[in-house]
């Protein structure tokens, strides 16, 4: 299954067609230069095309209301000055004699790309749309936005498909007001949006941008702000806000389907924005959206106004779409002091929506109007200070082109397991380094052992190998001894290779104290059992009442563990142990993988006992990058593990600064 890219040359035939300082950056380029990144690097090949269409007025009015439709169909008959008029009466925004054409391919694209996904001719895919849509409201155009392109959208997958829940990620740094005020009191829509907000000072400048607006009546809790209180965000910004509100709140909603208001302007080098994350972050958010919903993730263009970083990003995006391994999140620093303020604020104003949030620590003053007022004052204190125009913030390289191995994904299985044909079955055994050999002899074979476990032993030391040479992505062996491959790989991986590992071990069993201290591995086990080894910096035992058994716990204990200290540690190669009777289920084992993928470019060995034979099926198409099955609404998390979770996060969180969720006073 494919990625969809839905594209109309068409939608760069309209602009401002006088002066306005406003709106001078919407431009026509803004689409011509994204299509072409992706046309020179080869993506747009690689992607399924679909031909845009012209909404009809039936579809328009699942948002808009009839006056307002009537009102934007005479624009194509107007004279400049008419036109001008007409904009008059809404915020930044234009209208042209084409405008009104180009909003219903906009809205036709977004609609052909959730026929497209509903229908599973794709998987997933990306609509690269003129006007943006999220400002647009019932009965208004706004932020150059004439009708709201995902609302509609999101509303058609309900009507047309009977989609029960559908995610909207909102990740353009404007506020998509048009959104939230569409779906304020509807449960079925999750809206979530992160924005440029200054405490009120940034355009839109609404009171209901703040994280306080929940939503109304039923869809009370459905309805996601984080403003965004200073300008440069960073990388460890956004993912912070994906790992401690975003991830864990979308899996307990757990969607039918994804739909990503996808402005870039959030993106360093964006005049609007002045943000400062790089574009290969989105590579990252795109990756941590895809195993929700079964993959059905589908991403429509909002803003964007720096045309180089705007077509960077709309790559990034795109690659990941198409399973590409995302790139190393590299130099993930701690997330700044307003960014955990407004992270703080967001997970005690949903506490008591969500169960993955209820043990948030409540806001440091207790009363958010204070805390509000507090910020404010803070922020007018700073303005006759420092009003620096470092350049720093604004120059970026460009993300280097990502290489997949020639190779997805290598198997080594004991003859007669079967497993996907996309997988290669791979063996050292032609050329097996007589050192290597030799060494695996003396430490990790005992006498009666046979030259089968030899064998496989020394395959696995070839894979992570080739893994390591980029030549193989992932990998899946089997073994008699679960935990002393994972030693022999561990061990090899500290000698021989130049590579930090995350080792993540699944089940009880003693896990061999091999957490060096100068940080080349770091290792999390998830067990039932506390452990009698020594936590430290390195090796971090997660004990849960049930093991992995109990879904919500482990889920949580992933997003809001295991992930930011995996992305802090940033890896070059992911080993996942399987412990035999580990009590893991094949589709959360699946998020678990799919997940982890995000790091060390997808290089992740899996190994598991070899009688697991069952499990080998969901773990190769995982590791092929196939989406996890969704796992349901989730309930609330055994209070056990939330202590649990809590006071690990706790203790590591001097060492780990992604685990933070709370601002220091
Ligand atoms: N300094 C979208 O990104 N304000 N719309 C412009 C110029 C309006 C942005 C002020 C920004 C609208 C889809
Ligand atoms: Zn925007």
């Amino acid at each position: 299954m494919g990625t969809a890219l839905i594209y109309d040359e068409e939608m760069t035939k309209y602009k401002l067609l006088w002066v306005d300082p406003a709106c001078k950056i919407e431009v026509p380029e803004r689409l011509t230069v994204s299509h072409e990144a992706l046309v020179e690097t080869g993506m747009a090949d690689r992607c399924i095309s679909i031909p845009v269409r012209e909404a009809t007025d039936a579809d328009i009015l699942l948002v808009h209301s009839e006056e307002y439709l009537e009102g934007v169909k005479t624009t194509p008959y107007m004279t400049l000055e008419e036109l001008q008029e007409f904009t008059q009466q809404y915020g930044d925004v234009y209208f042209h004699p084409n405008i009104y054409h180009c909003a219903k391919l906009a809205i036709g694209a977004s609609l052909q790309l959730v026929d497209s996904v509903m229908t599973g001719k794709v998987r997933n895919g990306m609509a690269l749309v003129r006007p943006p849509g999220h400002h647009s409201m019932r009965s208004a155009a706004s932020g150059f936005c004439v009708f709201n392109n995902v609302a509609i959208a999101a509303r058609y997958a309900k009507q047309q498909y009977g989609v029960q829940r559908v995610l909207i990620v909102d990740w353009d740094i404007h506020h998509g007001q048009g959104v939230q005020y569409c779906f304020e009191d509807d449960p079925s829509v999750l809206y979530f949006s992160w924005h440029r907000y200054e405490h009120q000072d940034f355009w839109p400048q609404l009171r209901e941008s703040d994280f306080d607006s929940v939503g109304k009546m039923k869809g009370a809790g459905f309805n996601v702000n984080v403003p965004w209180n200073k300008v440069k965000m960073h990388n460890s910004d956004y993912l912070s806000v994906f790992f401690h509100v975003l991830l864990p709140v979308a899996y307990e909603f757990s969607p039918d389907l994804v739909m990503v208001c996808a402005g870039f302007d959030s993106a360093i080098g964006d005049p609007e924005g002045e943000m400062c994350a790089t574009p290969d972050i989105f590579a990252h958010l795109t990756h941590l959206l895809m195993n929700l919903a079964g993959g059905k993730v589908c991403a429509v263009l909002e803003g964007g106004y720096n045309l180089t970083s705007l077509a960077q990003s709309v790559c990034q995006t795109v690659q990941t779409l198409l399973g590409d391994p995302a790139p190393r999140p590299a130099n993930l620093g701690s997330p700044c002091k307003s960014a955990l303020e407004s992270l703080q604020c967001v997970r005690s104003a949903h506490r008591q929506y969500w169960t993955c949030l209820k043990h948030a620590a409540d806001l440091p003053t207790s009363d958010i109007s204070t805390k509000r007022i507090k910020l404010k004052e803070e922020k007018e204190k700073m303005f006759k200070g420092e009003q620096d125009e470092s350049t720093e913030e604004k120059v970026w390289t460009q993300p280097p082109k990502r290489v997949t191995p020639p190779i997805r994904t290598a198997v080594v299985l004991p003859d007669g397991v079967t497993c996907p044909d996309q997988c290669k079955r791979f063996s050292s055994s032609a050329d097996p380094d007589p050192l290597v050999v030799n060494k695996l002899r003396e430490n990790y074979l005992k006498d009666g052992d046979d030259s089968n476990a030899l064998a496989t032993l020394s395959s696995l030391i070839g894979l992570a190998d080739k893994m390591e040479k980029n030549e193989i992505c992932s990998g899946l062996v089997l073994v008699r001894d679960v935990s002393m491959a994972m030693m022999c790989v561990v061990q090899h991986a500290a000698t021989a290779l130049s590579n930090r590992v995350l080792v993540v071990c699944v089940g009880d069993g003693k896990v061999q104290n091999y957490c060096s201290q100068d940080g080349k591995t770091l290792v999390v086990q998830f067990s039932s059992r506390k452990s009698e080894e020594e936590e430290s910096r390195y090796y971090i035992p997660v004990c849960l009442k049930k093991g992995c058994s109990d879904v919500p716990g482990f889920i949580h204990s992933i997003l809001g563990l295991l992930l930011p200290m995996g992305y802090e540690y940033d890896p070059g190669l992911v080993v996942l142990a399987q412990m035999p009777d580990s009590g893991i289920c094949d589709s959360v084992w699946q998020q678990l993988i799919g997940l982890l993928q995000g790091l060390a470019q997808g290089h992740i060995l899996v190994l598991m006992k070899e009688d697991g034979r069952a499990c080998v099926g969901p773990t190769a198409s995982s590791l092929l990058g196939n989406a996890a099955p969704s796992l349901g609404q989730l309930h609330a998390s055994l209070p056990e593990d939330v202590e649990a979770v809590e006071s690990l996060r706790h203790r590591l969180e001097g060492y780990w600064k992604l685990l933070q969720t709370t601002a220091a006073d």
